[in-house]
């Protein structure tokens, strides 16, 4: 590992503090050097507060203060050019004469996107740039997604019994997994912005889908109800959490409902995507049904795949679990009997 490494590690630990609180702006660390000392560091805390290099800068000492034109700023994602919540982070390198900046990646932010860069370097500071890039594409990719693809990062996650069964041959819920992996899943829905079922898996699984088991926000359910067949009695119409009903019926917004008309043809999932880019959605984790799932995946529309195998349990008979295609395996977690695989679309995108 080389300095720069060195430092622009220490910027991803940083940014990652943030991790929960900044959406939908991106995790930000960023590291002031002097003579290989670090004399400030910072990370973007909150959506709509400081970026990490003004915190970073505020954190320096009053007797290091004399030492910032010497020194080299390290930060993770370009540093921002345009007048956002808060004024750009480029004048405020140039005011602190810092000579140098070490940049991990490009913001793909259409309003800064290559413009940080070439401002500080029209004002004379030495850029470096793409060190450790792809770990901090990685760190956001929710937001590296939603700016180059437009549309949200998709997240599928199910669970499965040994014999690849998503549900029994009957009405009863099948409870497939654990009770701690029940909390690492409500972990896994307090860091996405939103989460998605079908109609079916609403109806019969009666899900609530918040994160009670774990601390922090919980994401906007949407529900795909195409006719608008479910109940409003269901649990996922409560008033705890914002929901977006998609459907071919009626727009209408009351409370926290939003039923939001979509076109019925088959490019529904597109549509769903659009919209949802539309709200500034930058992350969606599909919990279900098998038939959604399944066409997320033959759409070729997914990110990353998290499937949980109970490997001791088993179903004479049952709906099949969602077949994945063109996958790249990560690596495998144990929690007892659940296995929990972890996936990427196609190679490792970062
Ligand atoms: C940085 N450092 O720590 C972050 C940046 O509305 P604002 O002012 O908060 O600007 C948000 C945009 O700024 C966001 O979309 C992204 O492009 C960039 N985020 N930039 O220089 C930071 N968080
Ligand atoms: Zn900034």
């Amino acid at each position: 590992m080389n300095i720069h490494e060195k430092y622009m590690y220490r910027c991803i630990e940083l940014a990652k503090i943030g991790a929960a609180h900044v959406a939908p702006n991106p995790m930000v660390g960023a590291v002031l050097v002097y003579k290989d000392r670090i004399i400030g560091e910072g990370f973007h805390e909150k959506y709509g507060m400081p970026h990490a290099e003004v915190n970073c800068l505020n954190s320096v000492k009053d007797e290091d203060t004399r030492l910032i034109p010497s020194s080299a700023l390290y930060v993770s994602l370009e540093p921002c050019a345009h007048h956002g919540k808060t004024p750009p982070c480029t004048d405020l390198i140039s005011e602190k004469k810092i000579p140098t900046v070490v940049v991990g990646c490009r913001d793909p932010f259409a309003e800064v996107n290559g413009k940080g860069i070439k401002k500080l370097q029209q004002a004379g500071i030495a850029v470096t740039t793409g060190v450790l890039e792809n770990e901090c594409k990685e760190l956001n990719k929710r937001f590296f997604t939603f700016h180059t693809q437009q549309r949200p990062y998709i997240l599928l996650k199910w669970a499965q019994t040994a014999n690849g069964k998503i549900s029994a041959n009957n009405t009863e819920r099948l409870l497939i997994t654990n009770e701690f992996t029940n909390r690492l899943v409500h972990k896994w829905r307090s860091e996405e912005m939103a989460i998605l079922v079908g109609t079916n898996t609403a109806l019969l699984d009666a899900p609530e889908l918040t994160n009670r088991l774990w601390n922090g926000k919980s994401p906007v359910r949407i529900v795909l109800d195409m006719d608008l067949k479910l109940p409003l009695s269901l649990k996922i119409f409560n008033q705890k959490q914002r929901i977006i009903i998609f459907n071919a019926v009626k727009y209408e917004e009351k409370e926290n409902l939003l039923f939001f008309k979509l076109k019925k043809d088959n490019g529904i999932i597109h549509h769903v995507l659009s919209a949802c880019h539309q709200m500034n959605i930058q992350s969606i984790m599909t919990e279900g049904g098998a038939k959604l799932l399944q066409s997320f995946i033959d759409a070729g529309l997914w990110d990353e795949a998290r499937i949980i195998t109970n490997t001791g349990l088993r179903v004479a008979e049952g709906l099949a679990s969602p077949k994945l295609s063109h996958f790249h395996h990560l690596f495998a977690q144990n929690i007892f009997t659940d296995k929990i695989d972890f996936y990427y679309h196609n190679t490792a995108p970062f």
